[in-house]
Protein backbone atom coordinates (compact mmCIF):
# COMPACT_ATOMS: atom_id res chain seq x y z
CA UNK A 1 0.00 0.00 0.00
CA UNK A 2 1.39 3.41 -1.15
CA UNK A 3 0.36 5.97 1.73
CA UNK A 4 -0.67 6.10 4.97
CA UNK A 5 -3.07 8.71 6.03
CA UNK A 6 -6.87 8.87 6.48
CA UNK A 7 -7.48 6.63 3.52
CA UNK A 8 -4.42 4.09 4.84
CA UNK A 9 -5.50 3.60 7.82
CA UNK A 10 -9.12 2.83 6.89
CA UNK A 11 -7.79 0.54 3.74
CA UNK A 12 -5.06 -1.36 6.38
CA UNK A 13 -8.51 -2.15 8.57
CA UNK A 14 -10.38 -3.50 5.49
CA UNK A 15 -7.24 -5.68 4.56
CA UNK A 16 -6.58 -7.27 8.23
CA UNK A 17 -10.51 -7.80 8.67
CA UNK A 18 -11.80 -9.27 5.32
CA UNK A 19 -10.12 -12.72 5.29
CA UNK A 20 -11.66 -12.88 9.02
CA UNK A 21 -14.87 -11.84 7.86
CA UNK A 22 -15.14 -13.33 4.65
CA UNK A 23 -14.33 -16.92 3.34
CA UNK A 24 -11.86 -15.33 0.41
CA UNK A 25 -10.43 -17.33 -2.46
CA UNK A 26 -6.87 -16.05 -1.76
CA UNK A 27 -5.74 -14.81 1.45
CA UNK A 28 -4.01 -11.08 1.28
CA UNK A 29 -0.72 -10.70 3.31
CA UNK A 30 0.12 -7.06 4.30
CA UNK A 31 3.81 -7.40 2.76
CA UNK A 32 5.00 -3.28 2.75
CA UNK A 33 3.42 -0.23 3.63
CA UNK A 34 4.80 2.72 1.44
CA UNK A 35 5.30 6.53 2.15
CA UNK A 36 7.95 9.18 2.26
CA UNK A 37 8.12 9.25 6.24
CA UNK A 38 6.51 6.12 7.37
CA UNK A 39 7.88 4.60 10.15
CA UNK A 40 8.05 0.68 11.29
CA UNK A 41 5.47 1.79 14.43
CA UNK A 42 3.06 3.10 12.15
CA UNK A 43 3.64 -0.02 9.85
CA UNK A 44 3.41 -2.22 12.81
CA UNK A 45 0.09 -0.29 14.36
CA UNK A 46 -1.84 -0.41 10.97
CA UNK A 47 -0.64 -4.28 10.40
CA UNK A 48 1.88 -4.22 7.69
CA UNK A 49 5.36 -6.49 7.75
CA UNK A 50 7.89 -4.12 6.39
CA UNK A 51 8.11 -0.54 5.41
CA UNK A 52 9.66 1.01 2.45
CA UNK A 53 10.21 5.18 1.28
CA UNK A 54 10.21 4.82 -2.71
CA UNK A 55 6.76 3.83 -4.56
CA UNK A 56 9.12 2.76 -8.16
CA UNK A 57 10.99 -0.06 -5.97
CA UNK A 58 7.68 -1.03 -4.50
CA UNK A 59 5.49 -1.60 -7.93
CA UNK A 60 8.00 -3.56 -9.50
CA UNK A 61 9.09 -6.18 -6.50
CA UNK A 62 8.28 -10.00 -7.57
CA UNK A 63 6.78 -10.04 -3.95
CA UNK A 64 4.08 -7.67 -4.98
CA UNK A 65 0.92 -9.06 -5.93
CA UNK A 66 -1.70 -6.19 -5.70
CA UNK A 67 -0.43 -2.09 -5.44
CA UNK A 68 -3.33 -0.48 -3.55
CA UNK A 69 -3.10 3.36 -4.06
CA UNK A 70 -3.96 5.60 -0.89
CA UNK A 71 -1.70 9.38 -2.10
CA UNK A 72 -3.36 12.28 -3.29
CA UNK A 73 -4.72 12.10 -6.30
CA UNK A 74 -1.47 13.53 -8.75
CA UNK A 75 -0.03 10.31 -8.45
CA UNK A 76 -2.66 7.89 -8.83
CA UNK A 77 -1.38 7.42 -12.83
CA UNK A 78 2.16 7.15 -12.39
CA UNK A 79 2.10 4.49 -9.56
CA UNK A 80 -1.49 2.74 -11.16
CA UNK A 81 0.25 2.94 -14.85
CA UNK A 82 3.81 1.74 -13.54
CA UNK A 83 2.02 -1.09 -11.12
CA UNK A 84 0.08 -2.49 -14.02
CA UNK A 85 2.83 -2.59 -16.52
CA UNK A 86 4.79 -4.64 -14.22
CA UNK A 87 1.83 -7.00 -14.01
CA UNK A 88 0.52 -5.89 -10.59
CA UNK A 89 -3.53 -5.70 -9.70
CA UNK A 90 -4.25 -1.80 -8.35
CA UNK A 91 -6.63 -0.30 -6.48
CA UNK A 92 -7.10 3.05 -6.38
CA UNK A 93 -8.53 5.47 -4.54
CA UNK A 94 -11.10 7.86 -5.85
CA UNK A 95 -11.21 10.09 -7.79
CA UNK A 96 -9.31 8.32 -10.72
CA UNK A 97 -7.08 10.55 -10.99
CA UNK A 98 -6.58 14.85 -11.58
CA UNK A 99 -7.74 15.26 -14.59
CA UNK A 100 -9.25 13.26 -17.69
CA UNK A 101 -6.26 12.93 -20.02
CA UNK A 102 -5.09 11.41 -16.40
CA UNK A 103 -7.83 9.02 -16.30
CA UNK A 104 -7.71 8.47 -19.56
CA UNK A 105 -4.15 6.93 -19.34
CA UNK A 106 -5.05 5.03 -16.36
CA UNK A 107 -8.52 3.26 -17.94
CA UNK A 108 -6.12 2.57 -21.44
CA UNK A 109 -3.27 0.86 -19.41
CA UNK A 110 -6.07 -1.27 -17.45
CA UNK A 111 -8.28 -2.22 -20.44
CA UNK A 112 -5.56 -4.62 -21.92
CA UNK A 113 -3.75 -5.82 -18.55
CA UNK A 114 -4.38 -9.37 -17.06
CA UNK A 115 -4.76 -7.73 -13.98
CA UNK A 116 -7.26 -6.68 -12.17
CA UNK A 117 -8.08 -2.82 -11.77
CA UNK A 118 -10.68 -1.01 -9.25
CA UNK A 119 -11.45 2.77 -8.11
CA UNK A 120 -12.21 2.67 -4.44
CA UNK A 121 -15.66 4.10 -4.66
CA UNK A 122 -16.47 2.18 -1.59
CA UNK A 123 -20.19 3.35 -1.17
CA UNK A 124 -21.14 1.55 -3.88
CA UNK A 125 -20.12 -1.62 -0.90
CA UNK A 126 -22.90 -0.19 1.29
CA UNK A 127 -25.50 -3.19 1.86
CA UNK A 128 -28.50 -0.39 1.15
CA UNK A 129 -27.32 1.00 -1.79
CA UNK A 130 -26.46 -2.54 -3.57
CA UNK A 131 -30.36 -3.62 -2.51
CA UNK A 132 -31.50 -0.15 -3.92
CA UNK A 133 -29.58 -0.49 -7.60
CA UNK A 134 -31.03 -3.96 -7.74
CA UNK A 135 -34.73 -2.63 -7.08
CA UNK A 136 -33.88 0.22 -9.79
CA UNK A 137 -32.87 -2.71 -12.01
CA UNK A 138 -35.44 -4.77 -11.56
CA UNK A 139 -38.54 -1.88 -11.86
CA UNK A 140 -39.46 -1.67 -8.61
CA UNK A 141 -39.73 1.96 -8.92
CA UNK A 142 -40.49 2.23 -12.43
CA UNK A 143 -38.34 4.86 -14.87
CA UNK A 144 -36.46 6.93 -12.74
CA UNK A 145 -37.33 10.82 -13.09
CA UNK A 146 -35.57 12.55 -10.80
CA UNK A 147 -32.08 11.88 -8.89
CA UNK A 148 -31.30 14.13 -6.32
CA UNK A 149 -27.97 13.88 -4.50
CA UNK A 150 -25.89 15.87 -1.85
CA UNK A 151 -22.85 15.14 0.18
CA UNK A 152 -21.99 17.69 2.96
CA UNK A 153 -19.07 17.99 5.40
CA UNK A 154 -17.90 20.73 7.36
CA UNK A 155 -14.14 20.25 7.80
CA UNK A 156 -13.49 23.68 6.19
CA UNK A 157 -16.28 26.02 7.47
CA UNK A 158 -14.01 28.07 9.42
CA UNK A 159 -11.27 29.74 7.78
CA UNK A 160 -8.81 28.46 10.49
CA UNK A 161 -8.78 25.15 9.30
CA UNK A 162 -5.50 24.85 7.66
CA UNK A 163 -4.33 23.92 4.87
CA UNK A 164 -3.58 21.19 3.08
CA UNK A 165 -3.01 18.84 -0.16
CA UNK A 166 -6.38 18.46 -0.61
CA UNK A 167 -6.76 22.12 -1.07
CA UNK A 168 -4.05 22.63 -4.05
CA UNK A 169 -5.37 21.94 -7.49
CA UNK A 170 -1.98 20.14 -8.45
CA UNK A 171 -2.44 17.65 -5.93
CA UNK A 172 -6.02 17.43 -5.33
CA UNK A 173 -7.50 18.16 -8.97
CA UNK A 174 -10.81 19.88 -7.62
CA UNK A 175 -11.66 20.66 -3.93
CA UNK A 176 -15.47 19.11 -3.01
CA UNK A 177 -15.98 18.35 -6.21
CA UNK A 178 -13.49 15.54 -6.63
CA UNK A 179 -12.94 14.21 -3.38
CA UNK A 180 -16.66 13.84 -2.29
CA UNK A 181 -18.53 14.50 -5.52
CA UNK A 182 -17.17 12.28 -7.45
CA UNK A 183 -18.84 9.75 -5.01
CA UNK A 184 -22.15 11.00 -5.58
CA UNK A 185 -21.58 10.94 -9.37
CA UNK A 186 -20.66 7.79 -9.32
CA UNK A 187 -23.71 6.65 -7.21
CA UNK A 188 -26.10 8.44 -9.41
CA UNK A 189 -24.64 6.85 -12.25
CA UNK A 190 -24.23 3.06 -10.55
CA UNK A 191 -27.93 3.37 -8.93
CA UNK A 192 -30.01 4.60 -12.60
CA UNK A 193 -27.61 3.01 -14.67
CA UNK A 194 -26.97 5.77 -16.96
CA UNK A 195 -24.53 8.24 -17.49
CA UNK A 196 -24.59 12.03 -16.73
CA UNK A 197 -24.95 13.40 -20.27
CA UNK A 198 -24.43 17.20 -19.50
CA UNK A 199 -24.05 19.56 -16.44
CA UNK A 200 -25.07 23.21 -15.24
CA UNK A 201 -22.34 24.69 -12.59
CA UNK A 202 -22.02 26.39 -9.88
CA UNK A 203 -18.82 26.74 -7.60
CA UNK A 204 -17.14 29.02 -4.98
CA UNK A 205 -13.91 29.25 -2.90
CA UNK A 206 -15.11 30.98 0.46
CA UNK A 207 -11.67 30.52 2.27
CA UNK A 208 -8.51 31.63 -0.26
CA UNK A 209 -6.05 31.71 2.02
CA UNK A 210 -5.43 29.53 4.87
CA UNK A 211 -2.86 28.43 7.35
CA UNK A 212 0.13 26.93 5.89
CA UNK A 213 -0.75 28.24 2.36
CA UNK A 214 -3.83 29.49 -0.15
CA UNK A 215 -6.58 27.54 -1.38
CA UNK A 216 -6.83 26.37 -5.30
CA UNK A 217 -10.00 24.03 -5.36
CA UNK A 218 -13.90 24.39 -4.67
CA UNK A 219 -15.54 24.83 -1.43
CA UNK A 220 -18.45 23.68 -2.62
CA UNK A 221 -20.02 22.84 -5.92
CA UNK A 222 -23.92 22.73 -6.99
CA UNK A 223 -24.99 21.52 -10.47
CA UNK A 224 -27.61 20.29 -12.52
CA UNK A 225 -27.72 17.36 -14.61
CA UNK A 226 -29.48 15.00 -17.07
CA UNK A 227 -29.02 11.83 -17.09
CA UNK A 228 -28.80 9.45 -20.39
CA UNK A 229 -32.05 7.47 -18.85
CA UNK A 230 -33.67 11.20 -19.32
CA UNK A 231 -33.56 11.69 -15.67
CA UNK A 232 -32.93 15.15 -14.28
CA UNK A 233 -30.64 15.24 -11.51
CA UNK A 234 -29.61 17.93 -8.71
CA UNK A 235 -25.91 17.44 -7.29
CA UNK A 236 -24.40 19.46 -4.13
CA UNK A 237 -20.97 18.61 -2.88
CA UNK A 238 -19.79 20.79 -0.06
CA UNK A 239 -16.87 20.89 2.70
CA UNK A 240 -18.03 24.10 4.55
CA UNK A 241 -21.40 22.79 5.33
CA UNK A 242 -21.68 24.29 8.68
CA UNK A 243 -23.04 21.23 10.67
CA UNK A 244 -22.64 18.47 8.59
CA UNK A 245 -20.23 15.79 9.03
CA UNK A 246 -20.34 13.20 5.86
CA UNK A 247 -23.75 13.81 5.00
CA UNK A 248 -24.28 12.15 1.74
CA UNK A 249 -27.81 11.14 0.71
CA UNK A 250 -29.25 9.90 -2.11
CA UNK A 251 -32.82 10.32 -3.74
CA UNK A 252 -34.62 8.42 -6.67
CA UNK A 253 -37.77 9.00 -7.61
CA UNK A 254 -39.45 6.80 -10.71
CA UNK A 255 -42.90 6.91 -12.11
CA UNK A 256 -43.81 3.74 -9.77
CA UNK A 257 -42.14 4.44 -6.47
CA UNK A 258 -38.84 6.22 -4.81
CA UNK A 259 -35.64 5.26 -2.88
CA UNK A 260 -33.88 7.74 -0.48
CA UNK A 261 -30.84 6.82 1.48
CA UNK A 262 -28.52 8.35 3.88
CA UNK A 263 -24.96 7.49 4.88
CA UNK A 264 -25.89 8.45 8.48
CA UNK A 265 -27.99 5.92 8.67
CA UNK A 266 -26.42 3.51 6.26
CA UNK A 267 -28.17 0.61 7.24
CA UNK A 268 -31.41 1.65 5.43
CA UNK A 269 -33.04 2.41 3.09
CA UNK A 270 -36.43 4.40 2.31
CA UNK A 271 -38.60 2.47 -0.40
CA UNK A 272 -41.33 4.76 -1.19
CA UNK A 273 -41.23 6.56 1.77
CA UNK A 274 -41.31 3.22 3.94
CA UNK A 275 -38.11 2.73 6.31
CA UNK A 276 -36.42 -0.76 5.58
CA UNK A 277 -33.49 -1.79 7.48
CA UNK A 278 -31.21 -3.72 5.07
CA UNK A 279 -29.15 -6.32 7.74
CA UNK A 280 -31.06 -9.62 6.70
CA UNK A 281 -28.85 -12.46 5.74
CA UNK A 282 -29.89 -12.43 2.31
CA UNK A 283 -29.08 -8.61 1.94
CA UNK A 284 -25.41 -7.89 0.24
CA UNK A 285 -22.64 -9.19 2.23
CA UNK A 286 -24.17 -9.56 5.17
CA UNK A 287 -24.78 -13.33 5.40
CA UNK A 288 -20.50 -13.24 6.50
CA UNK A 289 -21.92 -10.58 9.32
CA UNK A 290 -23.82 -10.58 12.28
CA UNK A 291 -27.40 -11.36 13.11
CA UNK A 292 -30.69 -9.06 11.66
CA UNK A 293 -30.26 -5.54 13.10
CA UNK A 294 -26.82 -5.84 13.87
CA UNK A 295 -25.43 -2.99 12.41
CA UNK A 296 -22.62 -2.65 10.19
CA UNK A 297 -20.67 1.11 10.14
CA UNK A 298 -18.53 3.11 7.14
CA UNK A 299 -15.47 0.85 7.67
CA UNK A 300 -17.42 -2.39 6.59
CA UNK A 301 -17.47 -0.73 2.89
CA UNK A 302 -13.60 -0.81 2.66
CA UNK A 303 -13.86 -4.87 3.97
CA UNK A 304 -16.49 -5.53 1.42
CA UNK A 305 -14.34 -3.41 -1.46
CA UNK A 306 -11.20 -6.21 -0.46
CA UNK A 307 -13.70 -9.28 -0.45
CA UNK A 308 -14.73 -8.04 -3.84
CA UNK A 309 -11.29 -6.95 -5.29
CA UNK A 310 -9.78 -10.24 -3.95
CA UNK A 311 -12.59 -12.48 -5.47
CA UNK A 312 -12.01 -10.28 -9.10
CA UNK A 313 -8.20 -11.30 -8.47
CA UNK A 314 -9.31 -15.14 -8.01
CA UNK A 315 -11.80 -15.16 -10.73
CA UNK A 316 -9.69 -13.06 -13.46
CA UNK A 317 -12.59 -10.48 -14.10
CA UNK A 318 -12.39 -6.65 -12.96
CA UNK A 319 -15.11 -5.71 -10.10
CA UNK A 320 -16.72 -2.71 -10.46
CA UNK A 321 -16.12 0.12 -10.28
CA UNK A 322 -13.28 -0.61 -13.13
CA UNK A 323 -11.22 2.48 -14.35
CA UNK A 324 -13.66 2.24 -17.12
CA UNK A 325 -16.33 3.70 -14.02
CA UNK A 326 -13.94 5.95 -13.10
CA UNK A 327 -13.25 7.47 -15.93
CA UNK A 328 -16.72 7.79 -16.65
CA UNK A 329 -16.92 10.44 -13.45
CA UNK A 330 -13.67 12.03 -14.11
CA UNK A 331 -15.62 12.96 -17.86
CA UNK A 332 -18.72 14.33 -14.90
CA UNK A 333 -16.01 16.19 -13.05
CA UNK A 334 -14.26 17.67 -15.90
CA UNK A 335 -17.81 19.00 -17.88
CA UNK A 336 -18.34 20.41 -14.11
CA UNK A 337 -14.97 21.79 -13.64
CA UNK A 338 -15.59 23.32 -16.92
CA UNK A 339 -19.04 24.46 -16.50
CA UNK A 340 -18.48 26.37 -13.33
CA UNK A 341 -15.58 28.28 -14.63
CA UNK A 342 -17.77 29.26 -17.85
CA UNK A 343 -19.68 32.43 -16.78
CA UNK A 344 -20.80 33.02 -19.88
CA UNK A 345 -23.92 30.51 -19.80
CA UNK A 346 -24.73 31.77 -16.48
CA UNK A 347 -28.21 33.81 -16.51
CA UNK A 348 -28.34 36.82 -14.52
CA UNK A 349 -31.69 37.65 -12.73
CA UNK A 350 -33.77 40.80 -13.80
CA UNK A 351 -32.30 43.65 -11.26
CA UNK A 352 -35.49 45.73 -11.73
C1 LIG B 1 -12.59 13.70 3.06
O1 LIG B 1 -13.44 14.68 2.59
C2 LIG B 1 -13.13 12.26 2.89
O2 LIG B 1 -12.24 11.47 3.63
C3 LIG B 1 -13.16 11.78 1.45
O3 LIG B 1 -11.90 11.85 0.84
C4 LIG B 1 -13.70 10.36 1.41
O4 LIG B 1 -13.76 9.86 0.10
C5 LIG B 1 -15.09 10.37 2.04
O5 LIG B 1 -15.61 9.07 2.02
C6 LIG B 1 -15.04 10.88 3.44
O6 LIG B 1 -14.45 12.16 3.44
Amino acid sequence: MIGHAFMGAAHSHAWRTAAHVFDLPLRPVMAVLCGRSVTSATAERLGWKTVASDWQDVVTRDDIDLVDICVPGYLHEPIAVAALGAGKHVLSEKPLANTLAEASRMAAAAGPADATAMVGFNYRRVPAIVRARTLVASGRIGDVREVRASYLQDWLAGPSAPWTWRMSADQAGSGALGDIGSHIIDLAQYLTGSLVSGVSAISETFTKERPGGTVSVDDAVAFTARLSGGALATFEASRVATGRKNGLSIELYGTEGSLAFDLERLNELRVSGQRVLVTEPDDPYLDAWWPPGHVLGWDATFVHQVRDLVTGIADGTDPAPTFADGLAVQRVLDAVARSASNEAVWTATATS
